[in-house]
């Protein structure tokens, strides 16, 4: 009896150091240059150069800028979303954010002109277009 116990109690500790070590490997996969925490702490509209997700869309969708600046989306929904170039199921290869939770941020400089679309690669419903003049 004591033994099963305390077998149960040994699976239960490695399926949590697993668990751990899985999220440890995800976090560090998702923290490249071109992602950070969200310092700024902003809740209400994005600035200038962002672009917030919050309920599943892009806000602004559309934004045009001039050419060197640089874009930082940040997201503001509890749920995991992307930033890749192209159109849902064809993405263009310019930029990708890879998956990115709340809060997370990713940053592109569009050096460029030209019109970018893009997309969320888990929401094929969210779409967004940056103009480059
Ligand atoms: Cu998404």
């Amino acid at each position: 009896m004591c033994s099963i116990l305390k077998i149960k109690e040994i699976r239960g500790t490695v399926s949590l150091v697993l668990l751990l070590i899985g999220f440890l490997f995800v976090s560090s996969c998702s923290k490249d240059d071109s992602y950070s925490t969200n310092s700024s702490g902003n809740t209400g509209t994005p600035g200038a150069n962002e672009i917030f997700i919050s309920g599943f869309a892009f806000s602004p969708a559309s934004k045009t800028i001039s050419a060197g600046t640089t874009i930082k989306w940040i997201n503001k929904d509890n749920s995991t979303h992307t930033v890749t170039s192209g159109i849902p199921g064809t993405p263009s290869g310019v930029f990708n954010s890879g998956n990115f939770g709340q809060n997370g941020e990713f940053s592109f400089t569009f050096n460029q002109a030209g019109t970018f679309k893009y997309f969320c690669n888990l929401h094929p419903s969210m779409t967004g277009t940056i103009i480059v003049q």
